[in-house]
């Protein structure tokens, strides 16, 4: 038999090559399903890694809209239908100038182990574009979205693929493209999650990913003996995630000591407090402000939140490869041993490989951050049985939900050195659902 990692290397190289993301997020995740996939000769007969790895289709569009100014301005739009195994294809939509196949296929890979996780039927994708929102005019990011749905809408639908929102596409672009699609189908459907309330899209929604991320540290700290009250954390990005993980660890009576955006960080010393939220949240999401211009706590121009000393947990909520190996080597240095991922990877290899053989207790993106995609699962439910639930439900369910989250990551794991594996039990029970899926359906 091939030896393993030359397997998925080989294929990676052959068909995607220079996708570096991707490449990444396969390697983690395979790395740590050897010895499973070793036990079971099914896993080879089957070729479950290569198809595993080859997404079921890439769409990709040209966006043509125009500017205030009259410009005609051309962006490309792709859609990553990666595995539709578990139930629709379901993911974010991401509009960033850094979006390309290579991200779109490693947030697409990623999302079907999250999704696996959640243990709702839903299969994985991501999409977005690499149009830049920032200095654009409100009617602008309209336009766009609208010109961004023409072309996606053929190629989606409620039991097809269920896009929802990620890095600067909230309810506001989702409530601007779900405008358009109903406009062109003449049909009032679920095919987005993540809407307005007000139209069809849970309460809860906005929060759950950043809530979804402090309940899964409290199961993890719980099944340590540890907790969360009065615990420092240091929090990286100012976005919905990350404010909304803020605001639940205030409301948990930790100290919340920074959050950050691309320009630099912003330090609260005696830790923010739910009036900061409050102003952050109106300077940052409505007003789409810079931090550098939010009259509180005190600014720190270029810096990363991980030089802070005097902090506990860390918690990256901002995006791809964001902390370091230098980083990593820091925080480890200043005695910060728990980690739980708020973004999807945030980590380079070589900073995660430094806090896993840190034996710091690491708490991975698919399931940490699963909470978002979890409400997406239940504002689904809502939409078909044409039904709205409170938040009470809501966030019971999310709770109940995370925990189950956490308990499936420790299913097929012991502790090593008192700390379980996290990351390599999450990524056995993703495979062995998918695998297991992908058996069953027979080669299609
Ligand atoms: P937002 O657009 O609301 O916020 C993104 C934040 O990250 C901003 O503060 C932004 O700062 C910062 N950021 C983005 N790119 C960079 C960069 N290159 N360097 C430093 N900071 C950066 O997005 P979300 O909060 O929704 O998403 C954050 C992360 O969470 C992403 O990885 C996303 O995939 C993940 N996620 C989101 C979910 C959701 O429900 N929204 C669900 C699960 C995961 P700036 O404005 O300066 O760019
Ligand atoms: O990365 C993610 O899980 C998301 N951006 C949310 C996806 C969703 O369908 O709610």
């Amino acid at each position: 038999m091939a030896d393993f990692r030359e397997i998925y290397r080989d294929y990676l190289e052959k068909n995607h090559p220079g996708s570096d993301e991707f490449h990444q997020a396969v390697e983690e995740i395979f790395e740590d399903i050897k010895d499973e996939y070793h036990n079971d000769d099914q896993y080879d007969e089957w070729n479950v890694l290569e198809r595993l790895m080859e997404p079921d289709r890439i769409i990709r569009f040209r966006v043509c809209w125009e500017a205030d100014d009259g410009k005609v301005k051309i962006n490309t739009g792709w859609r990553v239908q990666f595995h539709n195994l578990l139930g629709a294809y379901k993911g974010g939509l991401r509009f960033h100038p850094s979006v390309n196949e290579s991200v779109l296929k490693f947030l697409g890979f990623e999302q079907c182990f999250k999704n696996a996780l959640t243990g709702m039927p839903m299969g994985g994708g991501k999409g977005g574009s690499n149009f830049n929102p920032k200095g654009c005019s409100q009617r602008e990011i309209m336009r766009f979205c609208q010109a961004f749905m023409r072309e996606l809408y053929r190629h989606i639908g409620s039991q097809t693929d269920v896009p929802a929102g990620d890095i600067n596409v909230g309810s506001t672009e989702i409530g601007y493209l779900f405008g358009e699609y109903i406009k062109i189908k003449n049909q009032w459907e679920g095919v987005l999650t993540g809407k307005n309330p007000s139209f069809g899209g849970s309460c809860g929604r906005e929060e759950a990913t950043g809530y979804g991320v402090i309940y899964f540290l409290k199961n993890m700290l719980k099944a340590h003996d540890k907790e969360l009250k009065e615990k420092r954390i240091l929090i990286s990005g100012s976005g919905n995630v990350a404010l909304h993980a803020a605001k639940k660890a205030i409301q948990e009576d930790a100290i919340v000591l920074s959050i950050s955006d691309s320009g630099g960080t912003l330090y609260f010393e005696n830790g923010m407090k739910l009036d900061d939220f409050d102003t952050l949240y109106d300077f940052k999401i409505n007003q789409k402000g810079r931090l550098k211009d939010a009259k509180i706590g005190s600014y720190m121009e270029g810096d990363k939140p991980w030089i802070i000393k005097e902090a506990d947990i860390a918690l990256p909520c901002a995006t791809q490869n964001e902390l370091d190996e230098d980083d990593a080597t820091e925080l480890l240095d200043n005695g910060i041993k728990i980690l739980c991922e708020g973004a999807n990877m945030p980590l380079t290899d070589g900073a995660r490989k430094k806090f896993i053989n840190a034996k710091a207790l690491y708490g991975p993106a698919k399931a940490a951050n699963a909470g978002g995609v979890a409400v997406s699962g239940l504002e689904r439910s809502q939409n078909a049985e044409l039904n709205s639930w409170d938040i009470d439900r809501i966030d019971k369910e999310l709770q109940s939900i995370m925990e189950n989250i956490h308990d499936r990551c420790i299913q097929y794991v012991k502790k090593e050195n008192d700390i379980y594996p996290y990351s390599k039990g999450a990524n056995i029970y993703g495979f062995k659902k998918l695998a297991g899926a992908m058996i069953a359906q027979g080669i299609v």
